[in-house]
């Protein structure tokens, strides 16, 4: 029988959970620096020295270069899966990469040709000193209207690894105006010499319907927050769809949809006993992928932008924004194999037809281009699967011993009872009480830089500069979510599901570090027994980050149907100190509000 929370429950007056779903309310529980998560020792990888002494041995730093990208940003026909539809992209093209060196300085030149603003952001890029180039809308700029251009400049100078750009305006990223976007270090990475070549492998699900419809159609009165349905899964922008399926797309875009069968897969041309990195990164909407490649082991060494200890598995399940670097050896008969990111169609709300496959497929091909031959292979029948929760980093500081601010954050997805529109309900601490995160009429960061106060749909929290974060997010939701805080990397202190409001001690060293991560889904009540769905006990993330970035970050689920939402929260980081810089705010950014 499952434990239950014992604590009176009520609705809010103003809410209803979705049909067939309850909801239960409960007082957060209090947070207390946790003693046994005390740390004494720095607990430093002690590979840390066999970098050290490579650098001695003479190998140079790069020398820092300005990189200059030139996005014309549009809509145009395309047909990723062999589907014609119209996507959003950089140059008319889909996955633009940005690659450059840690120490450069990227300026990004976009020019907005949708019929819609928009905005960039550089998913994972820290912006010490240039928060207002976050590209985040009306969070750090208005967004940037048609027809007019602003130019992102900022320096990567304290981070390498593997990262992404995408629109962070009005769902635009998912229905393609995203790309990689990788910060190299060779000198100093630790796996430098274990590879010979790198690959980048984009993961994304893929919709047929404008995101404006389906959009309008999640935020209709009785959406009931049932998540739209991909058609399909990309790798690196291309996948494929049975043209015999009935026709999902609604609207304008239906005379323009020719549609071929057995579009093109993405190939992978690799040389037999070579080594490659293979730097996977998830853009999607709301898929978490499981990703393989058939007769090969993966063997992990970063994650979100951290080196990690290196751990070999078969099978890697990566959500919306995150990413994973993995070695393979192509130590195999010369031949082709399936690389396989499968779906996992569990997280939406709806099931899907019959007819929706969720595996999207590549082509390993050992050998040149042009000759890929349709692989026989499987996958593999026992597949080792990697644990996030306890993939450590390779070289990292431990997190502080204790902690300045515990800020509790609990979150489900209810139907408002006046509108019958399903939006995400936060609340933090005592001091946001099922909120849903709006954009503001005035970016957050003008607000703070003017003294001003900030709206309550905000969900703004202050944090004095260098303050330590314990944040814990607690899911009232029977599905996974995956945060991200901009600006920032966190330890991950621990995760689960909470029993009578008892979160189990995690461990005491040794912590994941992250920039977007999964709270897991709530435990279900047993038959008949406790109160609401998750009476079983609440899932939970708790992270810990240091406020070390002076500047206004958000904090959201990076699925994007649960973002648009509402599922936010804003971290005042240094108000104070962002004051004193009010003179420096580029004029363009001060100019995008100016329409
Ligand atoms: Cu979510």
């Amino acid at each position: 029988e499952d434990p239950i929370f014992k604590t009176p429950w009520g609705f809010h007056p103003f809410l209803k959970p979705r049909p067939g779903v309850t909801s239960i309310k409960l007082p957060i529980p209090t947070l207390q620096p946790n003693a046994a998560t005390t740390l004494n020792i720095m607990i430093w990888n002690t590979q840390i020295l066999a970098v050290s002494i490579v650098l001695l041995g003479g190998v140079s730093p790069s020398l820092a270069a300005s990189r200059s990208y030139d996005f014309t940003v549009s809509k145009f026909a395309a047909a990723p899966d062999g589907f014609n539809v119209n996507v959003l992209g950089a140059n008319r093209q889909l996955n633009v990469p940005i690659i450059v060196n840690k120490g450069d300085t990227i300026s990004v030149k976009t020019t907005n040709n949708l019929d819609e603003p928009t905005a960039l952001h550089f998913h994972g890029i820290f912006q010490n000193g240039t928060n207002w180039y976050d590209g985040a809308a009306m969070v750090t700029q208005c967004p940037i209207q048609p027809n007019k251009t602003l130019t992102y400049t900022f320096k990567v100078d304290k981070q390498h690894g593997t990262y992404w750009w995408h629109s962070h305006h009005k769902s635009q990223y998912i229905q393609g105006l995203r790309g990689p976007l990788i910060v190299k270090d060779p000198a100093n990475e630790p796996y430098t010499k274990d590879y010979d070549q790198e690959i980048i492998v984009s993961l994304a699900d893929w919709y047929h319907t404008d995101k404006n419809i389906l959009l309008s159609q999640l935020f209709a009165p009785g959406g009931n927050g049932d998540e739209p349905m991909p058609d399909s899964g990309l790798i690196n922008g291309k996948g494929q769809y049975d043209c015999t399926q009935s026709n999902p797309v609604v609207g304008t875009q239906r005379a323009k949809n020719a549609c071929v069968s057995n579009s093109t897969l993405e190939v992978f041309n690799v040389q037999q006993s070579k080594r490659y990195r293979f730097r996977i990164i998830n853009m999607s909407a709301m898929a978490v992928f499981n990703f393989t490649i058939d007769g090969h082991r993966l063997d992990v060494i970063e994650a979100d932008g951290t080196d990690t200890q290196k751990v070999t598995v078969d099978t890697i399940r990566i959500g919306p924004a995150q990413r994973y670097s993995v070695i393979v050896t192509m130590n195999q008969t010369a031949q082709d194999y399936w690389v396989r990111a499968v779906i996992d169609t569990t997280q939406w709300m709806q099931n899907f037809t019959s007819t929706f496959n969720p595996e999207t497929r590549a082509i390993l091909h050992y050998g040149t281009a042009g000759t890929a031959k349709t692989p026989t292979t499987q996958p593999p029948s026992q597949a080792t699967l990697l644990n996030p929760y306890s993939l450590l980093p390779y070289s990292y500081p431990p997190p502080p011993a204790n902690f300045d601010l515990g800020v509790s954050m609990r979150f489900d997805m209810l139907n408002d009872e006046v509108t019958n529109i399903n939006y995400a309900f936060v609340t933090i601490d005592n001091v946001y009480d099922t909120v849903h995160y709006e954009m503001p009429k005035r970016p957050t960061l003008f607000d703070v830089l003017d003294g001003n106060n900030l709206p309550n749909s905000t969900l703004a929290i202050n944090v004095a500069k260098n303050a330590v974060v314990e944040l814990t997010i607690w899911n009232d939701d029977v599905t996974e979510h995956y945060f991200h805080l901009h600006g920032h990397q966190f330890w991950v202190m621990g995760s689960g599901q909470a029993l009578n409001n008892v979160i189990k001690p995690g461990p005491t060293q040794n912590f994941p570090v992250r920039d977007t991560i999964a709270v897991p889904g709530c435990r279900k009540r047993a038959n008949n027994t406790g109160e609401g769905i998750c009476g079983g006990g609440l899932g939970y993330v708790r992270v810990r980050f240091i406020a070390d970035n002076p500047g206004v970050w958000l904090l959201h689920c990076h699925m994007e149907w649960h973002m648009a939402a509402g599922l936010a929260a804003t971290f005042v980081v240094d108000a104070d100190g962002l004051r004193a810089t009010r003179g420096s705010l580029p004029a363009a950014i001060r100019n995008t509000c100016n329409v």
